[in-house]
């Protein structure tokens, strides 16, 4: 009977068919889900591979690359000029934008090809976020201003998990499915449909080795977890830190909690450690169409306008009660008389 499952391309026939689609959002998915299953191939054999390591060099963010980070993106970067779907794209590990010669698509490809690449060499999860725009008419999709889109005007966006199993979960705007990697037929499978995020969870995401940097909603908001019963909050907490954002989603979809990374002392004269393009707008538009939350503090992850291609952004995002609170903790600081120097 395991015959009888939904596969990702019948899925995304009969998504095309149930909108009225032309069948280039078909397409388009279909070249991600050839590049994911490829890269799926190339991590998953890890020390075999040959490819674990350092490439010897840097990305445009000035992280050493990992081999696998190099072979992700170019990957990345075979499978879908070889569709002819897509009109350019930019990449984590690219410094500017990649024009898809001969094509005459019209969306645009952004993706961190390995995110939480760190973790390769250890065996921990890590996984490719994408994110899908239209190219704007009259937009040449060589320049960086065609890129320069908020999160709210994403078609799609998503991410493949590449640990004990490999899925794949995104969005098209009408809620979140996530598709695990049959590798005996080496096809995606719907495994988790219409996926909704806990309004209560009891799991929060966050590199406390940085405290010292924080500002004083992010303090808040944490130490009140710690407290657990003792506290405020009345109930106890459990904290999680993967080093994989990918990874922090995915658990958090499914048990609910928070994922915080804000900008703070440390990283805001870079404007944050997380991409807006490809990390958090794709982050938050999935958090949000599974019926969460997903901001930067202040203002919604989607509604940023972007200035720069690899712009970084503080991200606080999960279950939507949890996150409003934090944004509660943000307007109270907001509103408070700027201390007086004495
Ligand atoms: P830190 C991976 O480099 C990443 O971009 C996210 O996937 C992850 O959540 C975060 O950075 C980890 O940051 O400061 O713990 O190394």
């Amino acid at each position: 009977m395991t015959y009888k499952r939904l596969t990702l391309p019948l899925f995304l026939i009969q998504e095309q068919r149930r909108l009225g689609g032309t069948g280039v959002f078909t397409a388009l998915m279909t070249d991600l889900c050839t590049t994911c299953k490829t890269i799926s191939n190339e991590v998953n054999r890890g020390a075999m591979a040959g490819t674990m390591g350092y490439a010897g060099s840097r990305n445009v963010q000035g992280e050493d690359q990992k081999e696998l980070d190099v072979l992700a993106n170019d990957i990345f970067l075979y499978m879908t000029d070889q569709g002819g779907n897509w009109a350019g794209m930019v990449s984590e590990e690219l410094e500017d934008v990649h024009v898809s010669v001969e094509s005459d698509g019209r969306y645009l490809l952004l993706f961190d090809p390995l995110d939480g690449s760190s973790n390769i060499d250890v065996n921990i999860a890590v996984g490719s976020i994408f994110s899908i725009l239209r190219l704007p008419e009259g937009m040449t999709p060589s320049k960086e201003a065609a890129f320069l889109q908020p999160g709210v005007r994403q078609v799609a966006a998503g991410y493949t998990l590449y640990g004990s199993s490999t899925m794949m979960v995104f969005t098209s705007g009408h809620g979140v499915n996530g598709f695990t990697l049959d590798h005996n037929i080496g096809v995606f499978v719907l495994t988790h449909p219409n996926i909704r995020i806990p309004d209560v969870g009891s799991e929060y995401a966050i590199n406390s080795s940085r405290r010292r940097f924080w500002d004083e909603p992010t303090r808040r908001y944490v130490d009140e977890c710690a407290e657990g019963k003792t506290g405020p909050r009345g109930r106890d907490f459990s904290m999680r830190w993967v080093g994989s954002m990918a990874a922090e989603v995915h658990r958090i979809l499914l048990k609910g909690g928070t994922f915080l990374y804000p900008t703070d002392s440390e990283n805001i004269a870079k404007g944050g450690k997380l991409r807006l393009l490809y990390e958090a707008n794709p982050m938050a538009f999935v958090v949000e169409q599974a019926g969460g939350m997903a901001t930067n503090g202040r203002q919604r992850i989607m509604e940023i306008e972007p200035k720069r291609l690899h712009e970084r952004t503080g991200v606080i995002l999960g279950s939507k009660s949890e996150v409003e609170r934090v944004s509660q903790y943000y307007q109270q600081c907001d509103a408070e008389p700027p201390a007086v120097a004495v």
